[in-house]
């Protein structure tokens, strides 16, 4: 089941709508201003939404004529960081004395886990991620972000990007929340998708790639499977000691890393794909 939150591009000012995609259909969902979070607030939200089935009285829009958006109402974004090989060797390198950081987070226990972004200032399919006036080497991260209810089961996913200014980063690890958290830092969507097993999602990729002045100027890919957590352990440290009344999206950390000499310029455009979801595009400005 692929769900989407949209508004339809013939109608202006009204409030968008949370659509189940039936072939090129979107199926509005019942229960209106409730929105995400009261789909999320429910004991069994994949058993809520499966037992609809497709009901022809209920308002529809065409795909075509709808205008997607990021796929969130009132959930806090989080992300978890070095869950990938890849991504450990990468902050190693950049970041001199604090590198055993890294390498122990990556074998310890307890994951990394930070706050990312309130739901307001996530861009949906389209809008702007930015890369800060004072950074010199930004990046995109392109992850498997989980989609997760207000008791803490892991119901759905997504597609999100964690833009972060290497440079901040790796000059010193206490600059983490000002190389993560920014103006257009997080781009999350447009589907997601309901009710898969972990195993299925496992068995996809994830691909970046980036266009410059028409020319693709990176591409690179990765298997999900390479993730070294399990979804439910990422979930369940995200909910230890929590409330997350409306639920909650994680981002599952970055497994594709351009190489060091590479940075985002504005004008730049970021697609990511996962197969099993769709792709999320994002053109980039500076912020
Ligand atoms: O610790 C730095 C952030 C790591 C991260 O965002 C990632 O691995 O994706
Ligand atoms: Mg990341």
């Amino acid at each position: 089941m692929k769900l989407c939150r949209f508004v339809p591009v013939k109608e202006s000012g009204v409030a968008p709508r949370l659509g189940l995609l039936r072939d090129l259909t979107l199926q509005v969902l019942p229960g209106g201003s409730d929105g995400l979070a009261g789909l999320l607030a429910e004991a069994d939200p994949v058993g809520a939404l499966a037992g609809l089935g497709w009901d022809r009285a209920a308002e529809s829009f065409p795909l075509a004529e709808a205008r997607l958006l990021a796929p969130l109402d009132r959930q806090e974004v989080w992300a978890a960081g070095v869950t990938y090989e890849r991504s450990k060797r990468a902050r190693m390198e950049e970041s001199g004395f604090s590198a055993s950081a890294y390498d122990r987070v990556y074998e310890a226990d307890r994951p990394e886990l930070f706050f990312k972004a309130l739901p307001g200032k996530v861009s949906g399919p389209g809008e702007p991620v930015g890369v800060r006036t004072d950074s010199r080497w930004t990046v995109p991260e392109p992850e498997l972000a989980l989609v997760i209810s207000a008791r803490g089961k892991v119901v759905g996913v997504t597609i999100g990007n964690d833009m972060s200014a290497r440079d901040i980063e790796g000059e010193n690890l206490l600059y983490l929340p000002q190389a993560k958290i920014y103006r257009h830092s997080c781009a999350l969507g447009p589907w997601i998708v309901l009710g898969c097993a972990e195993a299925e999602v496992r068995s996809w990729e994830i691909a970046l790639s980036i266009r410059r002045r028409g020319a693709e100027v990176y591409a690179g890919s990765t298997g999900l499977s390479r993730i070294r957590r399990g979804f439910d352990e990422l979930a369940g440290f995200l909910c230890r000691s929590q409330e997350l009344p409306h639920g909650a999206v994680l981002l599952t950390g970055t497994g594709i890393v351009p190489p060091d000499e590479f940075s985002l310029e504005a004008g730049d455009e970021v697609v990511i794909r996962v197969s099993g979801i769709g792709e999320l595009g994002n053109p980039v400005v500076r912020v």
